[in-house]
C-alpha cells in the first residue's frame, strides 16, 4: 500500500516534469515566411507563402514559431488560416501585413480569418501589425467592405503588442473563442470611418482585452450575445462610440451577456462611455455588468442604457439587471450625463456609486434621465434622484 502511494506520488510529481522536459526537448521548429517565398515588397501577393508557412508550423509537433520578419511589407490578398493544429504556434509578426488595394480586393466578408486554432500566440513585439487600407473603402459605406481580422473557434488565443490600422469595416472580431487575451493592441482608424468597431466579441467566454488603445469611427469594443466573463481593463477609447454591451436582441434574437467587468478605462471625446443597448422584440439578458474606475474626457453620453420603445405591447425585451457604475470621474459633453432609458419591464438592481461627472463647459450643469430604472445611488454627482427602488 505504502509502495503504491509512493509510486502514485512519484508519478504525480514526476510526470509534469517529464512533460516539461519533453516540450523543451522537442524542436521548437522555426518557419520563416521568407523561406517559403514571401517577397515582402508590398506589391507581390505573399498569400501562398503565408499559407504554406502557417500550414507547416501548424502541422509540427510540440511548439513551432512562424516568423514574419521586420522591416518589410507583406501584401496578402486574403488569408484563411485554419486548424486544428498539432503544434502550439507562435507567430512573430514583426513586419507589416498590408491589404491589397480596394480595386484588387478579393475579400467580401473578412480579409484575414483564423479558425479552429487553439493555443495560438500572435506577438507583434511592438513592431508589427496589419494595415487594412481602409481609407479608400470608407468613401463607399454601401460597398461589401471586408472586416479585417476574424478569430473563430480559437481557444487559448493570445494576441499582443500589435498595431492594427485602417480597417475597411470592423477591426477585430472574436467569435466562439474561449480563454483568450488581447493585450497591448493599438487600433487606429479615423473618427469619420463608418462601422470601424475596434473589437467585436460574440459567443465567447473568458476573454480579456487589456492595456490597449483604440481610436475608431464606431464602437471601441462591442460585447455581443452569448458572451460571458469578459474583462476589459486599462483600455483607452477615443475617438469612437465607446464600450457597448450590444446591441442585443436585434432581429428578435435571444441574446445573453453576463459577467462583464470593465475596469480602469478612459474615454476621450467618445459618443458614449458605458453603454448597454438592446433592441425591442429581442429576448435574453444583460446582467452582472460592472464598469468601474472610468475616466471621462468630454464624453457625450458617459453612462447610457438605451432600450428603445417597444414596438407593440406583445413585443419582448432583453432584460437588463445588476449593473454597477462605480468611480466614474470626468466630463460630459452633453447635459444628460446619466441616461437610464429602460423599456417597460424595467431595468433592476442598478448601482451608481462614487461617481462625479461634471459638464465639459464650465458653468454648465449635468443632469440625468430615468425611465423604468430601478436601483440605488450613493455618492454620485449628478445625484440621479430619478431611480426608483
Ligand atoms: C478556410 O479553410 C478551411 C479549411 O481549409 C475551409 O474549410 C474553409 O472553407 C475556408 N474558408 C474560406 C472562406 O475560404
Ligand atoms: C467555449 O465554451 C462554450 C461553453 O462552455 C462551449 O459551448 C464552446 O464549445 C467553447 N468553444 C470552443 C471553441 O471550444
Ligand atoms: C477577470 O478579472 C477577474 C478579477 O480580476 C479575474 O478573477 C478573472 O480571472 C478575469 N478573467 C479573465 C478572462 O481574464
Ligand atoms: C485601477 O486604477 C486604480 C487607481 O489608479 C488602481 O489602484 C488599481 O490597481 C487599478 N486596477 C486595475 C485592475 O488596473
Ligand atoms: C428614451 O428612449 C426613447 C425610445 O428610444 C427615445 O424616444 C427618447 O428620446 C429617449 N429619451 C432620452 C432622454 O434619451
Ligand atoms: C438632486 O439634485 C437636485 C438638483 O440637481 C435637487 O433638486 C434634489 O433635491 C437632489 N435630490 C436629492 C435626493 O438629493
Ligand atoms: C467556457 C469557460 O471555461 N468558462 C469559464 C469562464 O470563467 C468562469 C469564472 O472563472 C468559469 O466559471 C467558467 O467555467
Amino acid at each position: 500500500m505504502q509502495g503504491f502511494i509512493a509510486l502514485a506520488l512519484i508519478l504525480g510529481f514526476v510526470s509534469p516534469c517529464l512533460c516539461t522536459r519533453m516540450n523543451v526537448g522537442t524542436e521548437n521548429a522555426i518557419y520563416n515566411v521568407i523561406q517559403y517565398g514571401a517577397r515582402g515588397d508590398g506589391i507581390t501577393d505573399d498569400l501562398q507563402a503565408f499559407v504554406s508557412a502557417f500550414s507547416s508550423a501548424c502541422k509540427a509537433a510540440g511548439m513551432s514559431t512562424l516568423i514574419i520578419p521586420a522591416g518589410k511589407k507583406y501584401m496578402v490578398s486574403k488569408a484563411n488560416f485554419s486548424g486544428p493544429c498539432s503544434a502550439r504556434v507562435l507567430i512573430q509578426l514583426e513586419g507589416q501585413i498590408v491589404a491589397p488595394s480596394r480595386a484588387a480586393s478579393k475579400s467580401k466578408l473578412y480579409w484575414i480569418s483564423v479558425k479552429y486554432v487553439n493555443e495560438l500566440t500572435i506577438d507583434g513585439n511592438n513592431k508589427g501589425g496589419f494595415h487594412g487600407g481602409g481609407r479608400t473603402w470608407w468613401q463607399c459605406p454601401t460597398c461589401d467592405r471586408p472586416k479585417m481580422l476574424f478569430f473563430h473557434s480559437c481557444n487559448g488565443l493570445n494576441v499582443r503588442n500589435l498595431r492594427i490600422l485602417n480597417s475597411p469595416k470592423s477591426h477585430v472580431s472574436v467569435n466562439m473563442c474561449n480563454h483568450s487575451t488581447f493585450s497591448h493592441i493599438s487600433i487606429n482608424s479615423a473618427a469619420a470611418s463608418p462601422n470601424t468597431d475596434g473589437f467585436d466579441i460574440s459567443r465567447s467566454n473568458n476573454i480579456s482585452i487589456e492595456n490597449s488603445k483604440i481610436r475608431s469611427g464606431d464602437d471601441c469594443i462591442a460585447v455581443n450575445g452569448g458572451s460571458f466573463f469578459i474583462n476589459i481593463t486599462r483600455v483607452t477609447c477615443g475617438p469612437g462610440h465607446g464600450i457597448s454591451i450590444g446591441s442585443l436582441g436585434r432581429n428578435r434574437l435571444n441574446d445573453k451577456v453576463s459577467d462583464v467587468h470593465i475596469r480602469n478605462c478612459t474615454f476621450i471625446g467618445t459618443t458614449n462611455g458605458a453603454r448597454i443597448k438592446t433592441v425591442p422584440g429581442g429576448s435574453g439578458y444583460a446582467r452582472q455588468i460592472t464598469f468601474e474606475q472610468i475616466i471621462l474626457s468630454n464624453v457625450k453620453n458617459p453612462i447610457i442604457i438605451d432600450q428603445g420603445y417597444k414596438i407593440s405591447p406583445t413585443d419582448t425585451s432583453v432584460k437588463v439587471s445588476s449593473v454597477t457604475y462605480r468611480g466614474f470621474i470626468g466630463t460630459s459633453a452633453s447635459k444628460i450625463a446619466v441616461n437610464l432609458n429602460c423599456s417597460s419591464p424595467g431595468c433592476f438592481n442598478i448601482l451608481l456609486d462614487q461617481n462625479n461627472i461634471v459638464a465639459t463647459q464650465a458653468g454648465k450643469k449635468t443632469s440625468f434621465f430615468c425611465r423604468n430604472a430601478h436601483g440605488t445611488v450613493r455618492n454620485t454627482f449628478p445625484n440621479v434622484s430619478c431611480l426608483s427602488s
